[in-house]
């Protein structure tokens, strides 16, 4: 694979960085800790660290809510700090990629107090979505726009002397106002933003939230579903543009450097034109995450995904999980495991040992096929979503919902790293965690896997391993194999002349086919025959 061409089988291993490992023992990750468990990181194979936001944020959304895109959050680190990180994790062979929130900023950024200080109807307040209320006191919000989080997309502001004025825009948290893409002090800033990290060598850009930034200035009413294209804040035109000038930013860097875009999409032609050639490298593709275990839908959106990707030339990403969604092995052990996004509702009733097979074939089948699979710390160790004390959630989501959504806190808790009771190895001294890590976890910590081959751990370090090591796997082709009548629910495909991967959906072990070599499999393949819910990789020799 040409260096320049690395993202597009690579394997991204997405960190967050508040619950990765704790130096300074405050209880919060740091990037210190990142640092010390960087052999760890190559050990297990991946290319490419992806670190959610490491900003100076109030933590209004998780780090989501950026007070400062050019520096470190001080219970993080430092600027220094985030560049010798960068320096030391090339120097093991693994590129960084970082988080940018272009959407909108943190409510104690410098461009929002100012434009809380300078008023309505300064042009401090133009670079955000300030406006007067409806109704005779202007007490109702200016449309009826919903924010993704739940309730209004508006707050109102009160003034210094208790007086409510204007309100401002917020597609997510209050904590998050939204900035107008038709200024052109954001256009500006944004280019100089990605400039300042590509010049301390970070090799790509993950765009947070990158289908909503520009609006129709009219902010009109969300009428029905509007056709594609016509929506007045989703997958808008001008997006395009905002992203082309963005790929000749990232080019003048060198063709290894990479946009990566959280393009939220449920159409796969709109999906696609984020990817034509002079837009966007990439794009996370949430379908397979979403896709239900059942052979016929998953492949079918297998198909879908490869057929547009090839279109544009682009190559697929595969997702299992990230911080936003219940954790694999929770959620394929649910009856409906399509529900990643949506938590909703607590103790959904899950069975973790299906679960837990289920997200290793799921796993494997996806690290077989053309393109780059990302993966969320936590997911090599099979860790299931984490019950969190009410009165300890943080996600916003739960608040907003007013207490129905327990929010996606579950997946984020600090990692466990060894022994056998909290904070398991995450701090180096017992500290109370920023999120409460559950009890009996000693099991699933790294050191209790490693060396362990029956392991989550041992099987994507294999995994990871192969997919560096066999020219086959990555980006590329892939022929679709048919193992004969009775695997009708079998997914199966060829990568190259020997290399096959399987995966069985039906309720019943199937044959693999005849004289293949088992170089890796989800679950143990006996007399030739594939358990249910498992996957294995293949030599046809
Ligand atoms: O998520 C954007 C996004 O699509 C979310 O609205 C998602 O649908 C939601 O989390 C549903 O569960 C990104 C980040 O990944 C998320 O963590 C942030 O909260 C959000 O942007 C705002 O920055």
């Amino acid at each position: 694979v040409p260096e320049q061409d690395w993202w597009r089988g690579a394997s991204i291993y997405q960190v967050y960085p508040r619950s990765f490992a704790d130096a300074d023992g405050d209880g919060t990750g740091d990037l210190a800790g990142v640092r010390t468990r960087l052999a760890y990181l190559s050990t297990l194979g991946v290319d490419a660290l992806w670190f959610t936001p490491w900003y100076p944020s109030p933590m209004a959304d998780g780090g989501y809510d950026v007070a400062d895109y050019r520096a470190i959050d001080p219970q993080f680190g430092n600027l220094a700090e985030a560049e010798g990180l960068i320096r030391d994790a090339a120097a093991v062979g693994i590129r960084t990629i970082i988080d940018v929130v272009p959407n909108h900023v943190s409510d104690q950024h410098a461009w929002f107090r100012a434009a809380l200080a300078a008023g309505p109807g300064s042009p401090e307040r133009e670079r955000f979505w300030f406006r007067d209320g409806r109704g005779e006191d202007g007490g109702l919000a200016p449309n009826g726009w919903v924010s993704e989080f739940g309730g209004p997309a508006w707050s109102r502001v009160i003034g210094p002397d208790g007086v409510p004025e204007q309100w401002y825009l917020h597609l997510f948290a209050p904590g998050q106002p939204d900035i107008n893409w038709g200024h052109p002090d954001v256009v500006r800033d944004h280019e100089e933003i990605l400039r300042f990290w590509f010049d301390r060598g970070v090799a790509g850009i993950r765009i947070d939230s990158a289908a909503l930034l520009a609006k129709d200035e009219r902010l009109p009413d969300v009428v029905g579903r509007p056709d594609p294209g016509e929506h007045p804040y989703v997958d808008r035109e001008d997006l395009q543009d905002i992203y082309r000038s963005w790929r000749r930013i990232a080019e003048s860097y060198g063709p290894d450097r990479v946009l990566i875009g959280e393009v939220w999409l449920p159409d796969a032609e709109r999906f696609a034109r984020y990817l034509r050639p002079g837009v966007l490298h990439a794009a996370f593709n949430f379908d397979y995450m979403t896709a239900p275990w059942d052979a016929k839908a998953l492949r079918a959106s297998i198909e879908q995904t490869l057929d547009v990707h090839d279109r544009v030339g682009a190559p697929a990403t595969w997702v299992l999980s990230n911080h936003d969604v219940t954790r694999p092995v929770t959620r394929y052990g649910r009856e409906d495991t399509a529900f990643a996004f949506d938590t909703k509702r607590f103790g959904i009733p899950t069975d973790l040992g299906l679960g837990t097979r289920r997200a290793r074939a799921a796993a494997l089948l996806a690290m077989a096929l053309p393109g780059a699979y990302y993966l969320f710390q936590g997911e090599e160790l099979g860790l299931p979503e984490a019950d969190i004390p009410i009165d300890r959630i943080e996600d916003p989501m739960h608040a907003r919902s007013g207490g129905v959504d327990p929010g996606r806190d579950g997946c984020r808790v600090p990692f466990p790293w060894s022994g056998t009771e909290p904070p398991y190895g995450f701090s180096p001294r017992r500290v109370d965690t920023w999120l409460p890590q559950p009890v009996g976890w000693g099991s699933l910590t790294a050191a209790a896997q490693a060396g362990d081959p029956g392991s989550m751990l041992e099987l994507y370090r294999s995994a990871l391993r192969m997919r560096r090591e066999l020219p086959e796997l990555g980006d590329g082709a892939l022929t679709w194999l048919d193992l004969g009548p009775d695997a009708a629910d079998v997914i199966a495909f060829r990568r190259g002349d020997r290399f096959a991967a399987v995966t069985n959906l039906s309720g019943a072990p199937v044959d693999l086919p005849a004289g293949a070599r088992v170089r890796l499999a989800s679950a143990p393949v006996e007399g030739g025959r594939l358990p249910a819910d498992a996957s294995a990789w293949l030599d046809l020799g």
